[in-house]
């Protein structure tokens, strides 16, 4: 088989985290009285909790803010965001990403997460897929997020796998450059589909097994 590994982003491919992040950081953007909607929303697939601040920062007319005032904010929006994941459960699963995992698995191929989440264990456990992985990369273990390569080197390490032998499933722009600069291939689904520096592009998740049958 063409790959050993197969790294998943996990917000916009595993499950639809995305509105929900949407919902936390409009209720906050509301309180502290800055423009925010989709389009703006659309920018924070894939960055970090406090680059996505910055981005919503930009339309700040305020005083600056201390860096005290900026963490503040964020643990705001990350308390909104996880008791809105409360909400979540298998069901959020769907059964075409759930069998295609477990096609992946039985064909032998070592299945990693690498998300720019710190919260992907839990939004894991919640929809049921708390022992699946073989690996867990997330905001928790990286530095530098998206497009940096971090965080997907970091679940080829923990796969003791070499990049080349990886293949790198995301649905933001910035997660396929991560995954270039990582020297892995990439397949595009949802929001990144159709963008020039994927490798392949996913028109439904299931594509994947033609993807890794191939030699
Ligand atoms: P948290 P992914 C990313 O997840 C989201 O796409 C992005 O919108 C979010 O800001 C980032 O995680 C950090 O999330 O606040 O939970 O640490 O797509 O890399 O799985
Ligand atoms: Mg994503």
């Amino acid at each position: 088989m063409r790959y050993k590994g197969i790294i998943f982003d996990l917000d916009g491919v595993i499950c639809h985290t995305d509105h929900y992040h949407y919902l936390a950081w409009k209720q906050l953007a509301d309180k502290i009285g800055v423009y925010f909607d989709e389009t703006i929303n659309n920018r924070l697939r894939g960055v970090s909790r406090m680059d996505s601040l910055e981005i919503i920062l930009e339309r700040w007319t305020g005083e600056p803010l201390s860096g005290e005032e900026k963490e503040q904010l964020a643990d705001e929006k990350n308390t909104i965001y996880k008791e809105l994941l409360k909400q979540m459960s298998p069901k959020d699963l769907s059964p075409e990403v759930k069998e295609t995992l477990e096609h992946l698995r039985t064909r032998g191929l070592q299945l990693a997460i690498g998300s720019s989440s710190r919260n992907a264990r839990f939004i894991l456990g919640q929809i049921g897929l708390g022992d699946f992985f073989d690996a867990i990369s997330d905001g928790n273990n990286i530095t530098k997020s998206k497009p940096h390569p971090e965080v997907f080197l970091m679940a080829a390490d923990y796969l003791k796998l070499k990049p080349s032998d990886c293949l790198v499933v995301e649905d933001a722009k910035a997660g396929i450059d991560a995954a270039k600069a990582a020297g892995m291939d990439s397949a595009a689904i949802g929001d990144a589909f159709g963008y020039s520096q994927a490798t392949y592009n996913l028109f439904t998740f299931s594509k994947l097994i033609q993807i890794c049958s191939a030699q």
